[in-house]
């Protein structure tokens, strides 16, 4: 008898314990990065994504911005969500060619200079490769990705993505040179944790050819 005239009280405590629990505010986890290569030297510009298994997170459309200074294509790799546009502004005093024939987007802005160009939009998830059909070493990178949870690495191969809650993550590794498509790895994060992993990178030698071959053939005397 007594027990169910206490029910009703029972029934409220239990309301509150939920909210308690479910409404509280989620500390947050914070996954840090560290790339090197085959020689154990940091690896710069690797692009790190990090997609909930469990959960969905919503991404923004950005636009951003791709320069052509002293041509090169600066920043060298840029992360956008699916959706999003990037502006190709030319800085340099002569004009250039902005191409790209990936699958994930294939688009050309012919010979321009200044900021003339319209924005791209990129609506496929993957990786674009941007060339220059005047600048043949100019290459740039696009990586499109459906995960708000990115980062790049920096010169010291150090990234870190906040804003992580307590879930199972795939974290994908991608760098413009890695032998393989995608590196991944599945980690279990706890709340209010810093988790760090080091990633090694099966790196392809760098090839930079930066001015136009000189001509095989030069006539002498
Ligand atoms: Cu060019």
């Amino acid at each position: 008898m007594f027990f169910y005239r206490c029910l009703p009280l029972l029934s409220r405590m239990l309301t509150v314990f939920i909210c308690l629990t479910v409404g509280g505010p989620a500390a947050a986890a914070v996954l840090k990065i560290q790339a090197i290569n085959q020689q154990s030297r940091p690896v710069e510009n690797a692009v790190i994504t990090a997609t909930p298994l469990f959960s969905k997170a919503e991404t923004v459309k950005q636009t951003k911005v791709i320069d052509q200074i002293n041509k090169e294509y600066i920043p060298r790799v840029v992360i956008i969500s699916k959706g999003s546009s990037v502006k190709f502004p030319n800085k340099d005093n002569i004009r250039h060619h902005v191409y790209s024939f990936s699958k994930a987007k294939q688009f050309e802005l012919p010979l321009y200079k200044g900021s003339t160009a319209p924005p791209v939009e990129f609506n496929r998830a993957g990786t674009v490769t941007l060339g220059c059909n005047i600048h043949d070493w100019m290459r740039g990178y696009v990586y499109i990705s459906e995960t708000p949870f990115t980062a790049l690495t920096d010169s010291k191969g150090r990234a870190s993505i906040k804003d992580l809650t307590e879930e199972t993550y795939r974290v994908d590794i991608w760098h413009p040179r890695l032998k393989t498509a995608l590196i991944s790895r599945e980690i279990k994060l706890q709340q209010d944790s810093i988790e760090t992993i080091k990633i090694r990178l099966q790196l392809k030698q760098l090839i930079k050819k930066r001015k136009k071959s000189k001509p095989r053939y030069t006539p002498s005397g």
